[in-house]
């Protein structure tokens, strides 16, 4: 490598890369929903999307919620230079409205970082939304996100603080961008553990939350659901990051040509255990329009043969077309949005909130959750569990991880999730 000068990958090069990274960095660096999935953007924490969720918004259920989390294990006192969204990233929020898989609205959101004072970083970062509709692009937001909670002295009054973060849109919804708890919730010391499970077959308790104390960084919307304009009243929805082809590396870094998508993120666990890892990197940078030839890892998946080699469950190993439907179509009278396979959280949004929520959503009975978008209370890696081993084919089996909500409760508005632990309390230290 030349003297202070480096090049670094184009979107191709990243593709040509994926099989290299996976030999090397095995499959022991996954974390989960999203996090850390794939070797390339584990490697990238600030566009490495986490989760992605999607529901009618339980107290305004004219519109629907759309939240997306990127860097996954934030460890809030890990100053002075705290984490924040990258300012040479674009994050997007993708809405197919009439089930071709491609964006009929985007929310794309786009942020600068402040230099801080004394020794410090500045997490407080100035950003725009951009709606793209078709080739029309428009300014809907402009603000500053909240700073990240780092203690009572530098963020005293964190909830106000955050409240203040909470944007209008232009033409009607709100926005949100900034660190949160992390919503997600599991036992992924014992998952990647070879699918270990602490108690009998996992789904009673005494699993250990390996996300409790740690933030992530949100960024979301909430807009009126009349606006959308959805056939069958269904969504398709997934999350990208985007960043500059080429990386110019020196006593300063510059960026230049094409934008590449390097994340995306539609159903929780899809590239974290549907896709080998030897072709993680290349599911990222594609399209969910492009999903037809990851087929055969859908109807036949290696999560099933694992947990039957394990545990000899007897899940279905192939022809799992109830897998293709939940992941790849919709499930008809449900969210189905037609033949054309993509990986979409799909949401039926004539499906009317619930009041007494389950959190094995669909599988428990209660059709406005997972695998109907996904609220943030959903236990998608029990159902992700179930699911595979073989539930809507009649083999029912109680696996689980033992962890059946977050450390956290969500929030009752927009926003929704929690706010973040702070730094100062340092909840995981002793
Ligand atoms: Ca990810
Ligand atoms: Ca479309
Ligand atoms: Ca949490
Ligand atoms: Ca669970």
């Amino acid at each position: 490598m030349r003297k202070g000068v480096t090049l670094v990958a184009t979107a191709g090069l990243l593709v040509a890369a994926a099989a290299v990274g996976a030999t090397i960095l095995g499959p022991g660096t996954g974390a989960a929903s999203s996090h850390r999935e794939a070797p390339l953007i584990a490697e990238d924490p600030s566009a490495d999307l986490t989760d992605l969720y999607a529901f009618r918004s339980p107290d305004n259920p004219g519109t629907v919620t759309i939240l997306a989390n990127v860097i996954p294990g934030e460890d809030p006192a890990a100053g002075p230079n705290w984490y924040t969204f990258s300012p040479n990233a674009r994050y997007n929020l993708k809405v197919d409205t009439n089930g071709d898989a491609l964006p009929d609205v985007t929310y794309r959101f786009q942020f600068k970082t402040k230099t801080g004072p004394f020794f410090l970083g500045d997490t407080a970062q100035p950003y725009t939304v951009t709606r793209v509709v078709g080739h029309k692009a428009k300014v809907v937001a402009r603000g500053t996100t909240p700073p990240n909670n780092i203690g009572p002295r530098s963020t005293p009054n964190y909830h106000a603080l955050a409240e203040k973060g909470i944007l209008s849109l232009a033409g009607g919804g709100k926005v949100f961008a900034g660190q949160r708890d992390d919503p997600f919730f599991g036992d992924v010391g014992a998952i990647f553990d070879l699918v270990a499970i602490r108690k009998g077959t996992g789904n009673m308790g005494g699993g250990k939350d390996f996300f409790a104390g740690y933030g992530v960084h949100t960024f979301g919307v909430q807009v009126p659901i009349a606006g959308l304009r959805a056939k069958n009243s269904t969504i398709g929805v997934w999350s990208s990051v985007d960043r500059r082809a080429i990386t110019r590396r020196g006593a300063a870094t510059r960026n230049s040509g094409a934008w590449v998508q390097v994340d995306r993120l539609a159903n929780p666990l899809v590239n974290e255990v549907v896709i080998p890892t030897g072709l993680k990197d290349q599911w990222n940078a594609l399209q969910p329009s492009q999903e037809a030839r990851f087929e055969k890892y859908y109807t036949s998946p290696i999560l099933a043969a694992v947990i039957n080699k394990l545990y000899k469950l007897g899940a279905p190993e192939t022809g799992r077309d109830d897998l293709v439907a939940v992941l790849l179509t919709g499930v008809p009278k449900l969210n189905y949005t037609g033949p054309k396979l993509a990986d979409l959280l799909r949401v039926n949004l004539s499906i009317p909130v619930t009041k007494d929520p389950n959190r094995l959503g669909v599988l428990g009975g209660d059709v406005q959750g997972w695998p109907n978008g996904r609220r943030l209370d959903d236990d998608v890696i029990d159902i992700a569990e179930q699911a595979v081993g073989g539930f809507l084919k009649g083999t029912k089996l109680p696996l689980g991880d033992g962890v059946n909500g977050d450390d956290r409760s969500p929030m009752p508005s927009f926003p929704y999730i929690a706010d973040p632990q702070s730094g100062f309390d340092n909840t995981k230290g002793k």
